[in-house]
């Protein structure tokens, strides 16, 4: 497989190269992409360094697969001009996430939905993967009929400045001087909670929020449950956590639901309080699983659960469940 990564150099672009070889995909040509002024630079793989090249050159290479991460507006502009070439564009970034045309995938939840005319897939956001890796399996059991999501975001959700915003706020912390760091958020991160992940709606939800109620939707086929979020970033390096209340139409048991939380690929339940064990983004940092615990009944209303949804948002967040999804696309002979 010849396999283009664009946005190479970005946080994810390394994470998708890193995925692609632990992960030993077939690749027999490997095609780095980055913006123009990194054109020429290298990036490493599997102890070999590749030369950056341009969009065009990329496209003319005619790569099987192209993995993008190269944010909305990039997406938008190359993302036709790849899959016109005959490429199949697999895309990280929301341009295409809502498009009726285009699917959105989830491989453990809606990978059957794909088909070799797929030219442009939308991989969704990574609050919304972790989300629905446990949705998914309790929907079909017991129908969901609302949910609730308070989410805590690592600042790696935003990207290198960021990271570099909160280490920076550290550090002057530590040696008691102000470093002027160049600041991502409006607010100091460091010691913070900022209820503001990506811009403000009309509505005053942000477009995380959205993201959050609308994408889980059309990955569960499902339009017949509601949704409502709160998305906060936290000083955090290591995954995204997510504080879930399920409202079922049907009632359900704790230990089934355990138990098909277990049995679900891609998801490992922690949850035995009396020893403190529960997901924490410190440990899911690196991993490309969807940890669960706190399962327990919310006691405030009927047919009601409670529980805590913890990932690396850069994994199966991101990369992995990119990866996984050309993993699908050549293991169905779909590219
Ligand atoms: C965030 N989910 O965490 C968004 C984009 N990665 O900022």
């Amino acid at each position: 497989m010849k396999v283009a990564v664009v946005g190479s150099t970005g946080m994810v672009g390394q994470v998708m190269l890193k995925v692609l070889e632990e992960r030993n995909f077939p690749i027999t040509e490997l095609i780095p992409v980055a913006s123009e002024k990194s054109v020429g630079k290298k990036v490493k793989y599997k102890q070999e360094e590749y030369t950056i090249v341009s969009m065009n050159d990329a496209i003319a290479a005619k790569p099987d697969i192209a993995i993008f991460s190269a944010g909305g507006s990039t997406s938008l502009e190359f993302a036709p001009q790849f899959a016109e070439a005959g490429i199949t564009v697999i895309d990280n970034s929301s341009a295409w996430r809502m498009d009726p045309t285009k699917k959105l995938v989830v491989p453990e939840i809606n990978a059957n939905v794909l088909t070799a005319e797929d030219k442009i897939i939308a991989n969704p956001n990574c609050s919304t993967i972790q989300l629905v890796m446990v949705l998914g399996p309790l929907n079909k059991k017991y129908d969901l009929k609302r949910v609730v999501i308070s989410t805590y975001q690592s600042v790696t959700g935003t990207g290198k400045a960021a990271v570099d915003q909160l280490n920076s706020e550290i550090e002057s912390a530590v040696n008691k001087e102000d470093n002027n760091v160049a600041k991502v958020y409006p607010y100091q991160i460091f010691k913070n909670a900022l209820p503001h992940c990506d811009v403000f709606s009309d509505d005053d939800y942000t477009k995380e929020e959205i993201k959050l109620m609308k994408e889980p939707k059309k990955i569960l086929g499902d339009d017949t449950f509601n949704l409502t979020a709160t998305a906060v970033r936290v000083p955090v390096q290591g995954g995204h956590s997510e504080s879930v209340n399920i409202e079922f139409e049907n009632e359900f048991d704790l230990d089934e639901v355990r138990k098909i939380l277990s049995e679900t690929p891609g998801v490992v339940v922690i949850d035995d309080v009396k020893n403190n064990q529960y997901p924490m983004p410190l440990d899911s940092e690196g991993k490309d699983e969807v940890f669960v615990g706190r399962i327990r009944r919310d006691l405030s209303q009927p047919k009601t659960l409670n529980l805590w949804i913890v990932a690396d948002n850069l994994r199966k967040g991101a990369a992995t469940n990119a990866v996984q999804i050309a993993e699908y696309l050549v293991a169905n002979n779909l590219v």
